[in-house]
């Protein structure tokens, strides 16, 4: 695939090579913290806080029942694609009740990896609704887990209510050559929404 005269702003250095920011969301436990050190370059870096009683009673542990701490930091890794185009990779703190404590967390973002655990679709609303709102153009990644249902595609694009022409594709976060496509499709449907103004998004 042709990934080159990526023409989306973002920033150019000097060498040519352009560096894109682009989020990675998703509801708790879907896999963005595993994303973003399966597929990253550099070493990531990650702050983790152990989850206090209180915050497990309104973070509806069930279902994630071997998780025991919760990002409230950034994750944030830096991925080659091309030698002129670096994607940096900013993983969304864990509960989106507290990204508006992130002043400018969306800014210069170009786009977004949406995560959506299939068994807990209802975690990722949230995220996508906040893309919405931000305006930027995201892919739904669907992250697949060894007790994952095989659901069609659409019926997953149904049920979260995705435009027909916002890519869904399946992945495996912990998998750097999946978690790696993913972005792949990020570029492309960027490329897309690039090629015209006034596209849908
Ligand atoms: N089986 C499986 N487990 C995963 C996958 N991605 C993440 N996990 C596990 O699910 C849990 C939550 O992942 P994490 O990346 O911390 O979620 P975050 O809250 O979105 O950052 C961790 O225990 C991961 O090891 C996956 O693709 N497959
Ligand atoms: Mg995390």
């Amino acid at each position: 695939m042709d990934l080159k005269g990526f023409d989306h702003p973002g920033r150019t250095a000097g060498d040519g090579t352009r560096s894109v920011k682009v989020m990675i969301a998703g509801g708790f436990g879907t896999g963005k913290t595993t994303m973003v050190r399966s597929v990253s370059d550099i070493r990531p870096l990650t702050t983790e806080e152990t989850l206090t009683q209180a915050s497990a009673d309104v973070d509806h542990l069930i279902g994630v029942a071997d998780k025991t701490e919760t990002t409230v930091s950034l994750d944030f890794g830096k991925i080659g694609i091309n030698d002129e185009l670096v994607l940096y990779l900013f993983g969304t703190p864990g509960q989106e009740r507290f990204w508006f404590l992130w002043n400018g967390l969306f800014k210069g973002a170009l786009g977004a990896v949406v995560l959506v655990d299939t068994r807990r679709l209802a975690s990722s609303f949230r995220a996508i609704e906040e893309m919405e709102r931000q305006d930027v153009p995201f892919v739904i990644a669907l992250n697949i887990f060894p007790d994952s249902k095989d659901h069609p595609v659409e019926e997953i694009r149904d049920a979260l209510d995705i435009a027909p022409h916002i890519p869904v594709v399946a992945c495996d976060a912990r998998d750097r050559a999946s978690s790696r496509d993913v972005l792949i499709a990020l570029i492309r449907h960027l490329k897309e929404y690039s090629a015209g103004p006034g596209e849908p998004r």
